[in-house]
């Protein structure tokens, strides 16, 4: 679709005025931060968290497996999940929201991606400046980190049995985990904090393909509201929990959205 042309399926419409006006606190923009959820990844073809599972996976809760306990309770199945997601992300690309992010780079002067998605997908489509808060699927550590936190461990020099997995780790023995967050952990150290920082200096606040219910993530447009001067704008094809304190809502997939948005700060730099 160019610009110009309105978004529009069922009742989603996303008029060039709110293009415009996302597009103008954008352009005007010093200091912006990108919020991105799983929407982001759906038109890559990676499920979202909320997304019913499918095939074997049907009949588990995402929630309750993206845990420690679980880990505990049963290492292979867990792992078995982490490992059939990762083959899902090895396969796919960016799609055109995850390069409008990244080309906003070349149009405002600090921009930072602060993503709840582990798919690494940001830093592929360009995006330089990505404070990953969940960690990344395609990393994996010591589940004691008998190291240090993380314990990083490179799969690639591990050799073990598939009836054996997850392999264990070389220093200690554990069990290997993926590198991402899990319900009941805490993020990276200094992720957030610095996520927070961003949020209560940023301009302008991006928000794309959240649901805004994790934390504490999901707080981080309060931050920039309430203790900051950020002007919000939402991108989700649904009203998600955040949409009420947002200055422009852009209802649509991000994948549509964003390339008409960067046009329209192109048009705006032009004029
Ligand atoms: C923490 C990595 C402090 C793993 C993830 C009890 C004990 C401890 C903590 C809690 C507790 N009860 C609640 C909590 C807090 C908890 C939490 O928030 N729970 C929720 C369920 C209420 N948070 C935590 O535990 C966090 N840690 O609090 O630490 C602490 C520490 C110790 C003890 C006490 C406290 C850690 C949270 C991190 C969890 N890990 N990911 C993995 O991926 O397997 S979060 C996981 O969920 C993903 O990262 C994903 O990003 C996220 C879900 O959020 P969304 O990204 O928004 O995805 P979702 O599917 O929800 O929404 C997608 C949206 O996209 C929708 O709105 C949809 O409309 C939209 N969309 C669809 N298509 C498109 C689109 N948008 C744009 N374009 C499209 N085409």
């Amino acid at each position: 679709m160019g610009f110009g042309e309105r978004y529009s399926e069922g009742d989603m419409s996303v008029s060039d005025v709110e293009i415009r006006k996302a597009a103008g606190l954008l352009a005007a923009a010093n200091h912006v931060v990108v919020l991105t959820g799983a929407g982001v990844s759906k038109e890559s073809g990676v499920p979202t968290f909320r997304d019913a599972m499918e095939g074997l996976w049907a009949n588990f809760n995402p929630e309750e497996l993206a845990t420690p306990q679980a880990f505990r309770r049963n290492p292979q199945l867990v792992w078995d999940w982490y490992e059939m997601r990762r083959q899902k992300v090895d396969a796919v690309q960016p799609n055109p929201g995850h390069y409008a992010i990244a080309r906003l780079e070349d149009r405002l002067p600090h921009v930072t991606v602060v993503t709840q998605n582990v798919d690494g997908l940001h830093r592929m489509a360009g995006s330089t400046d990505v404070i990953e808060l969940h960690g990344n699927i395609r990393q994996h550590k010591c589940f004691d980190a008998c190291q240090g936190e993380p314990t990083l461990i490179d799969l690639g020099s591990l050799r073990w049995a598939h009836a054996d997995r997850p392999p264990r780790c070389p220093h200690c023995g554990a069990h290997v985990r993926p590198n991402v967050v899990w319900f009941g952990e805490s993020l990276p150290a200094g992720a957030f904090s610095r996520a927070q920082q961003l949020a209560e200096t940023a301009d302008v606040v991006l928000i794309v393909g959240t649901s805004g219910i994790v934390q504490p993530a999901a707080s981080l447009p309060y931050y920039a509201k309430r203790l900051g001067h950020a002007q919000l704008i939402d991108v989700n094809p649904e009203r998600d929990e955040i949409a009420p304190i947002c200055d422009v809502f852009l209802q649509g997939p991000s994948g549509v959205i964003l390339p008409q948005v960067l046009a329209a700060v192109d048009a705006l730099n032009k004029a």
